[in-house]
């Protein structure tokens, strides 16, 4: 949609008043309307580093969701401020492990016996409360780009994963990458007494996945891949690991956001492209690379936004822009010292991995 002109001029003006002051990130599941105005765009990860490099911007507007957010405050200076424009944007793959039910979790793993044998490793969208939990009981973090990485290393440290909270890119990693059956995967699921498991299940798992996945990802199907096989000859089916394992094993090609844009990038004038990803960021890129001669089609018609991550819009941005222009410090994500120390030893564990 295009975007409101008065709009458009309020937020240069804004952007334009606060300067070096202020660093804008886009994440790459952003709306069009956000990402003209931010100053880098990339995953999670990438833009909690980038903000880190700018310690001269007080103000990081995160154009994002709360986990990402969150990140950010963790990896930059206690002098940057991390706003939020929406504070109601969270992630339901995120909120799908509380603090609460990961606690209980652990003393169903102490119960069973398994405990110490038990490395959690915990995926980049997820609160900074359980990449606490994870720094706290010797694990570490990953993204959809090092996962295999971070599980060769838990293995090192421990006979047994609790992988949180995405259980489809535990399992999709599990299975592809490190040569593991499914059988070697169990679900913990923190709605049932115990997991839903029983003590034998648990000692005899590799891989302990938490009952959790993303509500945009997880929706496409195997019929949708052979759907688009049947509808584009030649068509190369390109998804993120956060979709589910039939979808996954059905794909060309598996990877995260700066992996499909990579590869994208490098395809062959002529060459097809469906998508298995956020519906923003493949419109932008079919939109990019059609004058290439490049043909990209969502996977799936029937997937929508996300609609956490299109709750920022512009109008939020120009209003956190403004109020900060104002000298209105609004919608700050601040992480507690404790949870942040402990998030921190994880985070660093990942960025120490091989
Ligand atoms: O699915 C998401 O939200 C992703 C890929 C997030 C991220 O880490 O950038
Ligand atoms: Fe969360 Fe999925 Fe939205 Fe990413 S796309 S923010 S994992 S719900």
């Amino acid at each position: 949609s295009p975007s409101d002109p008065d709009l458009v001029e309020r937020a240069r003006a804004a952007k334009e008043k606060l300067g070096d002051k202020v660093f804008v990130l886009g994440h790459h599941y952003q709306r069009d309307e956000v990402i003209q105005f931010a100053d880098v765009t990339g995953d999670s990860f990438k833009l909690a580093r980038d903000a880190a490099a700018r310690p001269e911007a007080e103000y990081i507007v995160f154009c994002g969701v709360h986990f990402m957010a969150e990140s950010a405050d963790i990896l930059t200076s206690d002098d940057q401020k991390v706003v939020l424009p929406d504070l109601a944007a969270g992630c339901s793959m995120a909120d799908m492990a509380t603090a609460e039910q990961v606690a209980e979790c652990w003393d169903v793993l102490t119960e069973a016996g398994i405990a110490e044998q038990v490395v959690p490793v915990s995926y980049m969208n997820s609160s900074a409360d359980i990449k606490a939990f994870t720094g706290k009981h010797g694990g570490t973090i990953c993204t959809s780009s090092n996962a295999k990485r971070a599980l060769d290393w838990a293995f090192e440290q421990g006979e047994k994963v609790l992988f949180l909270p995405d259980q489809h890119l535990g399992r999709n990693t599990a299975v592809r990458d490190m040569g593991m059956s499914l059988e070697d995967c169990v679900v913990y699921n923190p709605h049932k007494p115990n997991g839903g498991l029983t003590a034998e299940e648990l000692r005899a798992a590799k891989m302990i996945l938490w009952r959790g996945h993303c509500s945009v990802h997880g929706r496409f199907s195997l019929d949708s891949v052979d759907d688009v096989r049947r509808r584009i000859p030649g068509v190369n089916v390109l998804v993120h690991p956060e979709c589910k394992h039939e979808v996954v094993a059905a794909a060309d090609y598996v990877g995260s956001t700066e992996y499909i844009i990579k590869t994208l990038e490098a395809a062959p004038a002529g060459s097809k492209w469906a998508i298995g990803t956020e519906l923003n960021l493949v419109r932008r890129l079919a939109n990019r690379f059609a004058p290439e001669g490049k043909e990209i089609v969502f996977l799936d018609k029937t997937v929508c936004f996300c609609s956490t991550m299109n709750r920022i819009d512009l109008p939020h941005l120009v209003w956190a822009l403004e109020s900060l222009a104002e000298g209105n410090l609004v919608n700050r994500i601040e992480v507690d010292k404790e949870t942040e120390a402990f998030a921190k030893l994880a985070l660093e564990r990942m960025l120490a991995l091989p």
